[in-house]
C-alpha cells in the first residue's frame, strides 16, 4: 500500500500510536494547564465540527485563563469509532462526538433518531432533538454513565453514493453492495430496503470504496466532500433516508474532577460551538451539489415514497417500534409524525 497523508490519518490510528503532532489545542503557548483534556472524532479536519471545535478551544482557554487544555484529536487518530466508545467510557479520551445510531451499541435508545424517512426537514430535527426526543436521548447516555452536552452536533441527511449506477428507487438497491457505519439500525434498515449492507468503521471507507469491497456508501454531502468520496464515487442519489447527529459525550469520572466553574465555561462552549457548527453544515450540505457536479459526480433526485413503502412492507417500522417501546415511539411520533 503507499503511504499517502490519506492513508497515514486513517491508518495511524492502527498502529495503536496516537500522532501527537496533528493534535490542535487552543493553547497559544507551553504553560502547563491544569486540565489537558482530549477530544477524538472522526471526520477530516477541514470539516465544520472540527473548525468549530479549534474555535471552540481556543475561547475555553482564553475564558479559564489557561488552566484548560482542550487537544483535538481528528480523523480518528485515536482509533475507531467503535475503539474511542470503549475508550471514551474508560477515560483514555475525555471526550468524544458519536453518532447516536452507533452510541446504539451501547445505548440501544439513542438510535431513535435515526429511523429511515422521520424528519421531513431540520425544522423539524431540531425541534425534536432540542426538545422532547433529545432529552429522552440523552436520558438514556446517562444511564450508561456517560456525560453528554445538551445540544447535538450535525452530521446531515444522508445521501447514497455509487460507483457503478444512480440509486433512484427502492429496487436499485436490490442486493447493492453498500457500506453502512457499525450499527444495527442501519444493518437493519438497509437489509430491509433489499441491500447487502457492511459494517465498516469511517475510517476505512475511502479504500473500502477505492478497492471495490462495496460498491457504495451514504453521507451527507459535507462529508462527500471533505473526505473526498467523490474521488471514488461517480454517483450521488439525493435520497434524504434519514438524518444524523453526533452527540459530545464526556467521560463522567473526567468532567466530575473538573471545578464547576469550569464545566460551566466548558459547557457553554461546547454548545455554542455546536451551534455553529450545525450552521454550517446546513450551508454545505445546501450548496454542495455544485462543486461536487463541477468535479464530475454525477447527481440525481431519488423517489423517497418508494423507499419508505419498501421499509413497510419489510416490518422495518413495526419492528423497530418494538424494539425502542410504546413509549419512545410515541415522543418519536409527537415530534415527527405518525410512521408506525
Ligand atoms: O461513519 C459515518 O458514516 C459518519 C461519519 O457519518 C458517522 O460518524 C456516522
Amino acid at each position: 500500500m503507499t503511504i499517502t497523508r490519506r492513508n497515514l490519518l486513517t491508518y495511524g490510528a492502527a498502529s495503536a500510536v496516537a500522532l501527537p503532532a496533528l493534535a490542535m489545542s487552543g493553547r497559544a503557548h507551553a504553560q502547563k494547564a491544569q486540565y489537558t483534556l482530549k477530544y477524538a472524532n472522526n471526520l477530516p479536519l477541514s470539516h465544520p465540527m472540527n473548525i468549530r471545535a479549534k474555535e471552540m478551544a481556543v475561547a475555553i482557554a482564553a475564558e479559564t485563563n489557561g488552566r484548560v487544555d482542550l487537544q483535538i484529536f481528528p480523523s480518528g487518530q485515536l482509533g475507531s469509532d467503535t475503539d474511542t466508545l470503549a475508550q471514551v467510557r474508560s477515560g483514555g479520551v475525555e471526550f468524544f462526538t458519536l453518532s447516536g445510531l452507533i452510541l446504539a451499541t451501547l445505548v440501544p435508545a439513542a438510535s431513535i433518531t435515526g429511523i429511515g424517512f422521520a424528519f421531513d426537514d431540520y425544522d423539524a430535527v431540531w425541534k425534536a432533538l432540542d426538545g422532547e426526543l433529545g432529552a429522552h436521548v440523552r436520558k438514556e447516555i446517562e444511564k450508561a454513565n456517560l456525560v453528554v452536552m445538551e445540544k447535538i452536533w450535525d452530521n446531515g441527511f444522508r445521501q447514497i453514493t455509487s460507483s457503478s449506477k444512480p440509486i433512484v428507487n427502492a429496487d436499485d438497491l436490490k442486493a447493492f453492495k453498500i457500506r453502512v457505519p457499525v450499527s444495527p439500525l442501519w444493518t437493519s434498515m438497509f437489509k430491509a430496503l433489499g441491500a447487502a449492507p457492511t459494517s465498516i468503521n469511517f475510517g476505512e471507507v475511502y479504500t473500502a470504496l477505492q478497492t471495490k469491497v462495496v460498491d457504495g456508501q451514504e453521507n451527507p454531502m459535507a462529508i462527500v466532500s471533505t473526505a473526498k468520496f467523490n474521488e471514488v464515487q461517480k454517483f450521488c442519489s439525493l435520497t434524504n433516508h434519514m438524518w444524523d447527529g453526533f452527540w459530545f459525550l464526556a467521560n463522567k469520572k473526567a468532567w466530575e474532577k473538573l471545578p464547576p466553574d469550569v464545566r460551566a465555561i466548558v459547557a457553554k462552549h461546547i454548545n455554542a460551538a455546536g451551534m455553529k457548527q450545525r450552521a454550517d453544515v446546513a450551508e454545505l450540505n445546501a450548496t454542495l451539489q455544485k462543486e461536487l457536479a463541477s468535479k464530475g459526480m454525477v447527481f440525481n433526485e431519488a423517489k423517497p415514497d418508494s423507499f419508505r413503502a419498501r421499509l413497510r412492507e419489510a416490518g422495518f417500522y413495526s419492528e423497530w417500534k418494538a424494539k425502542f417501546g410504546e413509549e419512545a415511539w410515541a415522543i418519536l411520533e409527537r415530534s415527527t409524525k405518525k410512521m408506525a
